[in-house]
């Protein structure tokens, strides 16, 4: 897929705004600093896109990129942040899951994880989360450029063999930098095929 145009929508804080569901969504989650905002400058080609190392857990919005005029990039706040209140975090939960259990046009879930961490619970817990509510999703390994490519190779095995205990097989994933732009291609298009299977049935 190549970028033709990447522009802001909307950020929302209720469920209830946001844009009619009549084109294919991908949201995008993660840890708090796990390179979400660098991901996505780095797929839109926009470096201001989302904005990188602001706060965590400061603001929770609901994102909306609309790409090529034909699909919904969603940017989600990222969860796992140690020094939010407890409350605001049961707020987080509330709100992101009723987004992604309800939200009708999402087509998949991606999780980033970060390729130089072993398996962190929040993360194998997460997906869980999105396997028990049959919600598809990829997963979207981050900063490969921080270490080798044997390390990354070790810790997303580390994760598969993780997963495994709950899933009968590895979802779609991806290796990538925001630096080197590697992974790049891959996930566009991924997100280009399941796009032209929804125009396709729709
Ligand atoms: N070397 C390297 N650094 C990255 C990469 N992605 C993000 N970072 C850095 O990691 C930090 C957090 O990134 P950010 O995109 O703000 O994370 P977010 O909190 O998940 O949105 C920043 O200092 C980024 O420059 C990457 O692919 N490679
Ligand atoms: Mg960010």
């Amino acid at each position: 897929m190549i970028v033709k145009s990447a522009e802001f929508v909307c950020s929302n804080t209720q469920v209830s705004k946001l844009p009619a569901p009549v084109k294919p969504e991908y949201a995008f989650i993660g840890r708090s600093n796990v390179g979400k905002s660098s991901l996505i400058n780095m797929l839109t080609g926009k470096k201001g896109m989302a904005k990188t190392s602001q706060t965590p857990g400061k603001t929770q919005l609901i994102n909306h990129f609309i790409i090529n005029d034909n699909w919904y990039l969603v940017d989600l706040p990222g969860y796992g942040y140690a020094r939010i209140s407890k409350s605001k975090k049961e707020d987080w939960d509330k709100f992101i899951r009723t987004y992604l259990d309800k939200r009708e046009s999402l087509q998949c879930v991606m999780v980033l994880i970060d390729s130089r961490l072993d398996p962190q619970k929040i993360d194998l817990e997460f997906c869980n989360w999105l396997g028990e509510k049959g919600l598809p999703f990829a997963l979207i390994f981050t900063k490969a450029d921080k270490q080798s490519g044997v390390k990354t190779e070790q810790n997303v095995d580390k994760f598969k063999k993780a997963l495994l205990g709950w899933f009968e097989e590895m979802p779609p994933y991806f290796i990538t930098s925001s630096e080197t732009k590697h992974g790049r291609d891959e996930v566009l298009n991924f997100i280009d095929d399941i796009n032209q299977q929804f125009y396709k049935t729709s």
